[in-house]
């Protein structure tokens, strides 16, 4: 059984104080030399295991005596000295451990541990990398100072902490030394070597500490880190004055890699980067680019002390500090850009990905109590799904309570490895509340669904709420949740009636009672106080009233979505129609100019296919693709005919003068006059995008017209692909965005596009390449992956099984698209079903494959 479970944790025997690293850097032959000041953890005699796999071992020794092979057992992935082959002096009071090993930093196509990416080294160590770097106690409740040695031919050597030698070598080769003051787990580790410029600027904190700030990128991308530099200075400011956190280090740097399976990565003091979300300028980047630099910028910044100086105790807490960091990231996006837009669209992706992962095969607690693979459980639901626990506890207790137990926390647990309970402990301590029943959060897997009864009756409103969570693998009987649910009332008028408030729902069911002089219309989970499915019968006139009125944004949006799921339901059960009232209240949400563009383009979308798939195997219906996305052509098409003036003026208006800058209110500006672009393609042949791609002076605006182009199948649309290309072919980030529309078009012809595509230079072992093309067709073109014969099917799945063998963990990630496979008709289940068994029977399946293809298919 290769799997590891909560319930069987145990201290580590054996705690490492300080760990010297030496490398001698060459591409297929890295020397590893590891120097670790060890001690005894516990009382007793105790075996000294150290993880280690993928690399050889040339030599091991205690304090500086050689260990004879005979007294290491090696595993397949660790090496063992027994209690017995200690020296005596060793048994109780620890000793020096040095091992030397020998990697190839090239041959690793996993991007895990020490490998090449375009000629630079770098590492990736969390979950479980550094144990393919040298034989470690590697898990995050051992925490060591850190020293570094480097020596290679490249130019730049960096690792965490701070510099504190460099210098030239015989042959060109040279040498950086570092040492980081804070002890740290191995799997925030990291080591840069490469061909590097730097992008350079300071930051003094709050206590007048200098930090010098340092983005490092290969030459020629020096001019595209600028707004990194300024998130990185706003962020650091913003962590002093929300959450009192300073820096901790003199310098503080950032290295932006092109082979990542992750986003970004937390190391401390030297955070490595996707590329993708460092770099930027306004002709290659899009707004949306920008706020996600802006907000991965921020999340690994405040993992320095959500995450670093407050790290995990094992892998099951990874909550701990990814729920909190993406919390807190949140936070700083909402406040430096528009609140309810940033809500909503967190919304939004928190019902994509974390209700679609709740609702199917894959479902597991915010803190999962099992697993075979740790790659596998960096989830929706762990970090956004962990981030709405924390942003409950906060409604619960409040702003200042909130903060309060964040000190608490911070002072109590700072240098330690922490789990859930220490967590919320500190929130109890704080404000003297009993948690333990909100702490079923985490155990608990599933998407609550809570419907709603009303009646009002002499002056009397009652609301009656009642709460049910659906089976989830290995998790039949379910509890009921505590759910906040934060409310207003309205008049018939849209005026506010009664006072606004919080009510707690923790039982099955349960009704409230207010005096109100009239029947309200009842603003329930004002900005969405709680991750839950919320059943509600609402007549279209109480549901006008919250979308024109609700002094709640996040509702007055959640109303137009509402109205709009509701139409495209129906029409793709082969009924309904497209309600003109629809139409009216839209057009009067999207006209109000006291309203912020950015929310109006947000009111302006359709629900997404998969959403409404969602909506219609959560009723017990079969999803079907080509009526789902037949039925959003219709209302957009309707809405475009019905409203083309409108939308062409909105374009008018919504125009930005001046050099493009990607402040939130140009943006906003953008996504509604390009919300009315991708409308008006409907109708008008696509000659307003042609028109808007040839003249766009911005990615955001050219892509957005490519897209509208490409998506509708316009004439245009092979000519503006075209142009694009020979515009941008030698920019690889540019370009992932080229395969990522042509992926996601549902126009007819998108399999073989991207066949095709697959089949030209296509660096398929990249993580953003394959994402932009094969994951993004299989994620994000419901029509051409669902196609009825099963050859989208086949498609992705020949791509898992080739990249199963060089990255089983982004094959893997990537596979979750099968997730939904219940969804839809037998006929199409039985094709799945075939290329998921074709792909278990694959010899040599990766661990990260075969547990998320096995649950998919229990
Ligand atoms: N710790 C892995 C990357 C991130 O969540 O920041
Ligand atoms: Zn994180």
């Amino acid at each position: 059984d290769q799997t590891t479970r909560l319930v069987d944790y145990r201290a580590p025997d054996w705690l490492v104080e300080e760990t010297r690293l030496n490398f001698d850097l060459q591409p297929t032959a890295t020397r590893v030399t590891a120097t670790l000041k060890v001690k005894r953890n516990g009382t007793g005699p105790a075996d000294f295991r150290l993880d280690g796999h993928s690399m050889r071992l040339l030599s091991a020794a205690i304090d500086g005596r050689p260990v004879p092979a005979e007294a290491m057992i090696e595993g397949e992935e660790s090496l063992t000295v027994s209690a017995a082959a200690l020296p005596e002096s060793a048994r109780e009071s620890g000793f020096e451990w040095t091992c030397v090993t020998e990697i190839d930093p090239s041959a690793n196509t996993a991007l895990e541990g020490l490998y090449m990416s375009s000629g630079m080294y770098c590492t990736q160590c969390e979950a479980e990398g550094f144990r393919k770097i040298t034989f470690y106690p590697d898990r995050p409740d051992v925490m060591a100072r850190f020293e570094v040695r480097i020596e290679g031919d490249a130019p730049v050597l960096l690792s965490n902490g701070n510099l504190v030698a460099s210098g030239a070598l015989r042959d060109g080769r040279r040498f950086a030394e570092w040492r980081d003051p804070w002890p740290k787990p191995s799997y925030l580790f990291a080591l840069v070597a490469g061909d590097l410029v730097s992008h350079d600027d300071r930051f003094t904190t709050q206590s007048g500490r200098e930090v010098a700030l340092r983005i490092w990128v290969r030459p020629g991308d020096e001019d595209r880190c600028a707004y990194a530099m300024d998130a990185l200075k706003r962020s650091m400011k913003w962590d002093e004055e929300v959450y009192g956190r300073e820096y901790d280090l003199d310098l503080f740097q950032i290295v932006a890699v092109d082979d990542f399976n992750m986003g970004a990565m937390e190391n401390k003091g030297l955070n490595i980067f996707n590329s993708k979300y460092v770099l930027a300028s306004p002709e290659t980047a899009t707004d949306a680019d920008y706020a996600r630099i802006e907000a991965i910028i921020a999340h690994e910044y405040f993992h320095n002390w959500t995450g670093d100086r407050i790290t995990c105790r094992d892998w099951f807490q990874l909550c701990l500090k990814e729920g909190l960091t993406v919390f807190r990231d949140q936070q700083f996006s909402a406040d430096q850009r528009s609140a309810p837009v940033c809500r909503i669209a967190d919304v939004a992706t928190l019902r994509a990905r974390q209700f679609r992962e709740d609702s199917g095969p894959l479902a597991h607690p915010v803190r999962p109590e099992a697993y075979v693979e740790i790659n596998n459980f960096y989830t929706a639901t762990v970090y956004e799904k962990g981030a709405e626990l924390i942003r409950m506890l906060r409604l619960l207790v409040g702003a200042s309570s909130y903060r309060a137990a964040l000190d608490l926390y911070f002072d109590r647990h700072d240098g330690e490895a922490c789990t859930i309970e220490d967590w919320l402990r500190v929130f109890e301590d704080a404000t003297g509340r009993d948690l333990s029943h909100f702490a079923l959060w985490y155990s608990q897997a599933g998407t609550p669904r809570v419907s709603v009864k009303e009646d009002y009756d002499q002056g009397v409103y009652t609301l009656t709420l009642a709460q049910e969570t659906k089976p989830t693998p290995g998790q039949r009987e379910k509890r009921p949740l505590v759910i906040p649910c934060a409310y207003g009332f309205l008049d018939a008028d849209g005026r506010n009636l009664g006072e606004d408030g919080l009510l707690v729902l923790d039982k099955a069911e349960q009704s409230f009672r207010f005096d109100l002089p009239e029947r309200p219309v009842a603003s329930l989970f004002r900005n969405f106080s709680a991750p839950a499915i919320v059943e509600r019968r609402i007549s279209p006139a109480d549901r006008a009233i919250l979308m024109g009125h609700d002094t709640d944004p996040f509702n007055r949006w959640e109303a137009a979505r509402a109205f709009a799921l509701s139409i495209a339901g129906e029409l793709a059960d082969g009924g309904g129609r497209i309600d003109p009232d629809w139409i009216a209240a839209l057009r009067t949400t999207v006209t109000d100019e006291s309203l912020d563009p950015a929310f109006r383009a947000l009111v302006l979308a359709l629900p997404g296919d998969d959403e409404i798939a969602g909506e219609i195997a959560a009723k017990g219906g079969v999803v079907d693709p080509d009526a789902i996305h037949h039925a959003l052509d219709q209302m957009a098409e309707t809405l475009a005919e019905a409203t083309a003036p409108t939308l062409r003026e909105l374009r008018a208006k919504m125009a930005v003068t001046g050099p493009y800058a990607p402040d939130a209110e140009s943006a906003g500006r953008r996504s509604l006059a390009n919300a009315a672009l991708a409308l008006l393609t409907h109708v008008d042949g696509g000659e307003a995008a042609e028109a808007a791609f040839s003249k766009a002076d911005n990615m955001t605006d050219s892509l957005a017209a490519l897209r509208a182009l490409v998506h509708r199948g316009a004439p245009g649309a092979e000519r503006a692909l075209m142009d694009f290309r020979d515009r941008w072919r030698s920019d690889l980030l540019v370009m992932d965005k080229w395969l990522m529309v042509q992926a996601t078009s549902p126009a007819p012809g998108a399999l073989d596009r991207v066949k095709a595509l697959a089949e030209t230079d296509f660096n398929w072992r990249n993580p953003n390449r394959f994402r932009s093309l094969i994951a993004a067709f299989a994620a994000g073109n419901p029509v051409g992956f669902h196609a009825a014969d099963g050859a989208g099917y086949r498609f992705f799945a020949d791509w898992l099984i080739a990249m199963d063998d060089a990255n089983p963990q982004t094959a893997a990630r990537t596979a979750g698209a099968f997730e939904t496979w219940r969804r839809y008709g037998e006929r199409r289940q039985a094709l799945i079903r075939t290329e998921l068994e074709r792909i278990m029977a694959k010899p040599g399946i990766s661990k990260d494959m075969g547990e998320i293809v096995g649950r998919i298919l229990e």
